[in-house]
């Protein structure tokens, strides 16, 4: 535990050494405008990331749930490190004699009451009680996982100290087996803190404004979607066998001529815990998706290898193949020697992970799937909806791979954090391909300490996701400051560090910036940029779309010789509003909008280097409140509510038009409407 108390403390020690009053030390953006430039030489590479598999229940493991709801509590804004002070975690919240707020979890708690807890600012505290049986007593380890929490958080158990982590839409987990009550009650309070500061990812300031009830901190941030906070996905109690397998790392590859290889590498935690148990063999099973062993290995002392799969069914992207997203299980069992002389070896632990087998690869011209060129159709997206905020909901999750497929999407970017974990497994079941973006959006003031925060979110996505056959690319940034001067070292620094641990897929990001202008692209494997015409640039002008877009990625094209996608394009839609001809804001110009990026996407696609678009957004979505937003973002081919706009008929023909050029997909029989006999719009 003692690193724990080092870690609480440095913690603590950031939060006050800010300003007397508490507050970090967060300076507005723009004071910031010109700034010193920094070497990195020094910035120490994150540790790497150890366990945090998905909590499964298997033969050898339990799994608990402690989603529900929960209570909370807020702090003062103007001193939100009372509760600390105060040792609020000794006790129940409703000790401090503050209003108990009814909080469920998962859920952000920002748009759940009446009042102004959607602005506030700094910590908010968790609790709620649990049971633990008495047979998880003895034998095995208990451990307590958060799938996310954002922006930070600090962990007790019955009043003692279980962990801390800060970086939102990550997990992190912790062995808490010598802080519970085995057979009796015990309470969990988790602090969480919403503050964004210049050394955060992503980054934000918060500085006292004067009202007419006097000074107040508020926070503000330049990206453009609300900062929801709080227990954002689910939290789980699981246990393990004392030895167990904590980790697990694979890579998969298709020959041509169909033969698969799994590439597989263990990693066993409790052996070094002076516990004499040592494992006999591990026993590697791949079951098809009848239960049929299709590779097998026995392993004595090695906790990696390969498998070879012949004729295996690859895993294909929705609409690639009639069979998409194939997954195989492969399950590894762990034994040890049986106690009695004779006796043979016991089960020890069991982990099973669904494995798609497949072969990414790029050059300067293109990405592909096992040895297919790809074309990418889909979204920049955004974790949220009403009430929940970014909470995880299962609900909306499948309802949103219901519309991915109805309209005939292949990948998103998830732009601009982790998405959850039970969305990428949905991503790989269904086949959608993802560009898996960290959580900095609009960086800005490259300082060393910023490097180290935003090389650690890579770090942790890429461990957290390297084993999903959905990933297809990393994207270190959207939209960083990336023509200022420091933005070269930092980003060569970063890009670097994130290449040595890239796990088989190539690097990119964002880009709002010019080819000219850019200091980071230069570094990337595949060039991406985002780009309003005839929204923020030319408004009201969609015959100024063509010509502009297809100059641009040419652009960025010969500068950089590398394949091209555009990550966003778009302009915010009322549903509802009509106009004709075509005015900004109603479905028809968005219509139009598209349909122009269409034309110039179909001038590009003949370049072959040309390899992916991107609408800017799946849904509407909230923001803060600015002038610019009228109830959030509506650049949302479908509503808030997940209902199309008339914009998402017209994408589903696209993009069911490409897959059927492309790979001579099935087109879904309603895609065609009836018009009269004389007229047939099929494809
Ligand atoms: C962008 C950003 C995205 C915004 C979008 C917009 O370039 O990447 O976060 O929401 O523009 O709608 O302005």
């Amino acid at each position: 535990m003692r690193w724990f108390w080092v870690l609480l403390l440095s913690y603590l020690q950031l939060l006050v050494s800010a300003t007397e009053d508490g507050f970090l030390p967060t300076p507005d953006l723009d004071e910031f405008k010109e700034y010193p430039l920094f070497e990195y030489d020094d910035v120490e590479r994150p540790k790497p990331t150890q366990g945090l598999l998905y909590p499964i229940e298997s033969e050898t493991r339990q799994l608990r749930s402690l989603d529900g709801m929960w209570r909370l509590v807020r702090s003062d804004p103007a001193d939100p490190l009372q509760g600390i002070r105060e040792n609020w975690f000794v006790d129940a919240l409703r000790k401090t004699g503050r209003e108990i707020i009814p909080m469920p979890v998962p859920a952000s708690y920002n748009d759940i009451t009446t009042d102004n807890l959607r602005d506030h600012v700094g910590t908010v505290w968790y609790e709620r009680t649990f049971f633990v049986p008495r047979s998880w007593e003895g034998n095995q380890r208990t451990w307590l996982r958060f799938s996310s929490v954002h922006y930070s958080a600090v962990v007790w158990i019955n009043g003692r100290n279980a962990t801390s982590h800060s970086l939102g839409h990550l997990p992190f987990e912790e062995e808490i087996s010598a802080l519970i009550s085995f057979g009796g009650e015990n309470r969990i309070t988790v602090m969480c803190d919403n503050r964004l500061s210049n050394r955060t990812v992503p980054q934000g300031s918060v500085h006292e404004t004067a009202t007419d009830d006097g000074n107040v901190p508020v926070q503000s941030y330049s990206f453009d979607f609300f900062n929801y906070a709080g227990i954002h996905r689910s939290v789980h109690l699981y246990t393990t066998p004392l030895l167990h397998i904590s980790d697990v790392e694979v890579t998969t590859q298709l020959s041509a001529e169909g033969m698969g290889r799994i590439d597989y590498r263990l990693w066993l935690d409790g052996s070094q815990d002076g516990l004499r148990i040592q494992p006999s063999h591990l026993l590697v099973q791949l079951r098809d998706r009848d239960g049929q062993v299709a590779a097998q290995q026995i392993n004595k002392a090695v906790y990696h290898g390969t498998l070879l799969v012949p004729e295996a069914s690859p895993w294909w992207p929705y609409l690639m193949h009639p069979d998409p997203g194939y997954l195989y299980d492969l399950q590894f069992e762990l034994f040890v020697a049986g106690q009695e002389e004779g006796a043979s070896d016991a089960l020890l632990d069991v982990y099973r992970l669904p494995v798609g087998i497949r072969s990414l690869s790029w050059s300067n011209d293109s990405l592909l799937l096992n040895g297919k060129p790809l074309y990418l159709r889909g979204f920049g997206r955004h974790e949220d909806s009403d009430i929940r905020g970014k909470g995880l909901d299962n609900a909306l999750l499948a309802r949103d791979f219901n519309l991915l497929k109805w309209i005939g999407a292949n990948a998103y970017r998830t732009s601009h954090y982790p998405y959850s974990e039970e969305s990428m497994q949905f991503a790989d079941q269904h086949g959608i391909m993802i560009i898996d973006e960290c959580s900095a959006v609009n960086i800005d003031i490259f300082e060393p300490q910023l490097l180290e925060q935003h090389m650690s979110s890579l770090e942790q996505l890429i461990h957290r996701d390297r084993n999903h056959p959905s990933v297809v690319a990393w994207s270190v940034a959207n939209e960083p400051r990336s023509t200022k001067q420091g933005a070269l070292k930092y980003f060569e620094s970063l890009v670097n560090y994130t290449r040595s641990i890239a796990h088989g897929r190539p690097l990119t990001a964002a880009i709002n910036a010019s080819p000219s202008t850019c200091h980071l692209t230069q570094f990337l494997d595949i060039v991406g940029f985002n780009r309003y015409n005839s929204w923020y640039q030319n408004s009201g002008r969609t015959d100024m779309i063509v010509n502009l877009l297809t100059t641009e990625a040419q652009s960025w094209r010969d500068t950089f010789m590398k394949p091209v996608i555009q990550f966003e394009y778009g302009g915010d839609t009322m549903e509802g509003m009509h106009s004709l001809p075509a005015f900004i804001w109603s479905e028809e110009y968005q219509v139009e909008l598209f349909s122009r990026h269409f034309k110039a996407f179909d001038v590009l696609r003949e370049r072959k280097w040309f390899i992916g678009e991107f609408v800017w957004n799946f849904a509407d979505f909230r923001t803060a409140q600015t002038i610019t937003r009228v109830g959030g973002n509506k650049k949302g081919v479908f509503t808030r509510s997940r209902q199309p706009k008339e914009v998402a008929h017209i994408l589903r023909w696209r993009y069911f038009a490409l897959a059927k050029e492309l790979d001579q997909c099935q087109l879904p029989e309603d895609l065609n409407v009836y018009i009269s006999k004389h007229i047939h719009n099929e494809l």
